[in-house]
């Protein structure tokens, strides 16, 4: 094969990358849009806790992965769960606790799980991952896989006694873990500088000798450039890695939190500057006429080729994918409202399954 032809392949595997990691980003903010609605008419019950804001991070990290990794989650995990590939009719359907749903109807929003993408659930209790994540590092280490385990944690999280616990022994015996904090600056109405005495969460994996880095969250590259290379570290043996995603959540920290405590300015600051959607579709999205003589004649001969080159696409493409995505969403909403509840009968044998599981030593 020529270098020609070898950077063309390269090229074109870039900007499918790219192209999928931009539909992700729209369909989880078209969804998440969506589940409030819905919610806010009474066809999504309990606790439900919502992405806009934070899609680069679930989505530049998780577009990283290899389908034999492992994903550990939050109570925030639907678009998680999306991105590993659970579809979108199953996951709407658990919210709306249907039978038919990635749970059975019997999980709701936080406690999504699908065995065959290795989504390894959404976990309600603040740090719950941490320990869950090093046992599946510990069981991938035995076996000698060439695998990992992704565990997603909020920033509220790093304060709990299981965080230090299982990054030691993560360390100690390293075991093929990515830690991926979320950073979203708040623990609920608290503030970081408010709950924590070390507001620079990557720098406590010092302490555990485990290699950490801060990324910009809000910038899908970025964080799937820092995953990618992190990921790679691991699978050669070196034990865990540890990254921090700088991030801001735009609604409340649930749909039960008007979320007043923050300061109306910093929350359009970010919604208008930061958008990781809109920061997205600019960065793979070929720039108009205008944009590019803003730019200066003299440049526009290279940036034009160097845009081209680097895979940017037309704006019109952006439009066929957002209506792509708002008809994919549309349907999951037809398909979960049209499913049935789960029965007694299905509760019983869920449960006679999980006692079956258990095992006298
Ligand atoms: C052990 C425990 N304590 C308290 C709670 C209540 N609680 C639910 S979410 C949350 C905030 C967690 O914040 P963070 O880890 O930053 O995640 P974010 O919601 O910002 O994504 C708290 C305190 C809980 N679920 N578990
Ligand atoms: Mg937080």
């Amino acid at each position: 094969m020529s270098f020609v032809q070898a950077d063309r392949e390269e090229l074109a595997m870039e900007l499918d990358l790219q192209r999928k990691m931009l539909r992700d980003m729209l369909l989880a903010r078209a969804f998440e849009e969506r589940v409030a609605q819905e919610y806010a008419q009474g066809n999504i019950a309990g606790f439900l806790h919502l992405y806009p804001g934070e899609e680069a991070v679930g989505v530049g990290v998780l577009h990283a992965a290899e389908p034999a990794d492992y994903v550990v989650s939050t109570y925030r995990e639907h678009v998680h769960a999306l991105v590993r590939g659970v579809p979108a009719n199953n996951v709407m359907a658990e919210l709306f606790g249907r039978k038919t749903g990635c749970s059975g109807g019997m999980g709701g929003s936080m406690h999504l799980f699908n065995r065959e993408r290795r989504f390894m659930g959404g976990y309600a209790i603040v740090g719950e991952t941490f320990p869950i994540a090093t046992g599946i590092g510990y069981a991938i280490a035995m076996r000698e896989l060439p695998e990992v385990v992704i565990c997603f944690f909020g920033d509220g999280a790093v304060n709990q006694g299981a965080f230090h616990e299982s990054l030691n022994m993560a360390a100690l015996w390293k075991l093929p873990v990515l830690f991926v904090c979320e950073n979203n600056h708040y623990q609920i109405g608290t503030e970081i500088h408010r709950h924590s005495a070390v507001a620079e969460v990557y720098k406590r994996a010092c302490s555990y000798r485990i290699p950490a880095r801060r990324v910009n969250g809000m910038d899908v590259l970025a964080v799937h450039q820092a995953t990618e290379e992190a990921l790679a570290q691991i699978r050669v043996g070196n034990g865990p890695q540890f990254i921090e995603c700088e991030t801001y959540r735009f609604r409340g920290h649930s749909m039960a939190d008007p979320g007043s405590y923050r300061p109306k300015v910093e929350l359009q600051a970010f919604e208008k500057n930061e958008d990781p959607v809109k920061i997205a579709i600019a960065e793979v999205v070929y720039p108009s006429a205008e944009q590019i003589t803003a730019v200066g004649r003299d440049n526009i001969a290279n940036l034009t080729e160097s845009l081209r080159s680097g895979g940017h696409f037309p704006a019109e493409h952006v439009d066929v994918m957002q209506a792509d995505v708002a008809a994919e969403v549309e349907e999951a909403v037809r398909f979960a409202s049209e499913s049935p509840e789960p029965t007694l009968d299905d509760a019983r044998a869920a449960l006679d399954c999980n006692r079956q599981g258990e095992v006298l030593v």
